[in-house]
């Protein structure tokens, strides 16, 4: 696996914390480093205890590596190590210690729902791009209230929630406002995106919130449909964005784009 680079960002999100530099060569737990001294951070959020987030260590020993109770901490990538009691970012150094702004020790497992539909001119057929000639994807965005980019509208599962559920939660919620339908209008939405297409990924999420004892990691599904959209919950906005774009796109989501236009054998290009 390519080395993380958004969770090694200097500046960590909604703080004035600034990571220790860990430069690509000490990325790897392997490589000796005696002067690793990586920052200590857990947001305020985190620490007061709310329903979402664990305990401290030292109070709180989880079952890591298995399913607990309802929280899954298993990896996709694995058995991850633990130190005194800490697990071990299974990608390498971020430069913070503690858990930033993620709940969970270790894993903090998401769902990304990737909702496709093909670019098409006024008379509805495919537009192809003048260089690839290959037909042109276009996928739902979300701004990120958070940090304003935009990004693939994914949302932690709940303990003990089905992974489909999540993903079907969190689209409702973030891409069509479903928060605000009314009980017929969102048993409609329920029944359209019912219609699940394969995984496309499973695994680590390069996401600037990671850090040396918590990340992020998505299963990422994608369905091809058209929809109607409005932003909701953790979405500023909401709309379809070519899968050839000049922006960037939020944590390792564009790469879960090239996924899916390898897969159905689109036009890609994207600035990671
Ligand atoms: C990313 O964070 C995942 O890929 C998913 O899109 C998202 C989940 O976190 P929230 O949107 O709930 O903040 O790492
Ligand atoms: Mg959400
Ligand atoms: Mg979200």
């Amino acid at each position: 696996a390519c080395p993380h680079v958004k969770s090694r960002c200097p500046q960590y999100p909604e703080s004035t914390i600034k990571r220790f530099t860990v430069p690509e060569d000490k990325v790897d737990w392997d490589e000796k480093w005696p002067q690793y001294s990586p920052v200590s951070h857990t947001a305020p959020a985190v620490l007061n205890k709310p329903i979402w987030a664990d305990p401290d260590i030292g109070s709180f020993s989880p079952n890591f590596n298995a399913v607990d109770g309802l929280v899954d901490r298993s990896s996709f990538e694995g058995q991850y190590k633990v130190e005194n009691g800490k697990p071990l970012n299974p990608r390498g150094r971020t430069g913070l210690t503690g858990r930033g702004l993620l709940g969970r020790w270790g894993p903090n497992h998401a769902a990304d729902p990737i909702v496709t539909r093909w670019k098409v001119d006024a008379s509805g057929a495919k537009i192809h791009h003048s260089a690839s000639k290959k037909p042109i994807l276009q996928f739902v965005s979300i701004k990120r209230r958070d940090c304003g980019e935009w990004a693939i509208p994914g949302g932690m599962v709940d303990p003990g929630e089905q992974v489909s559920l999540t993903l079907q939660r969190e689209f409702s919620e973030e891409a069509l406002n479903s928060l605000s339908l009314k009980q017929s209008e969102k048993e409609d939405i329920h029944k359209r995106i019912q219609k699940l297409f394969g995984s496309v990924y499973k695994g680590y999420v390069d996401d600037p919130r990671n850090t040396d004892n918590a990340w992020m990691e998505t299963v990422a599904v994608n369905f091809h449909d058209e929809l109607p959209l409005q932003a909701g919950d953790d979405a500023g906005q909401v709309q379809w964005v070519d899968v050839d774009s000049s922006f960037s796109l939020y944590a390792s989501h564009s790469h879960f784009l090239e996924l899916v236009a390898r897969e159905r054998k689109a036009h890609c290009h994207f600035t990671v």
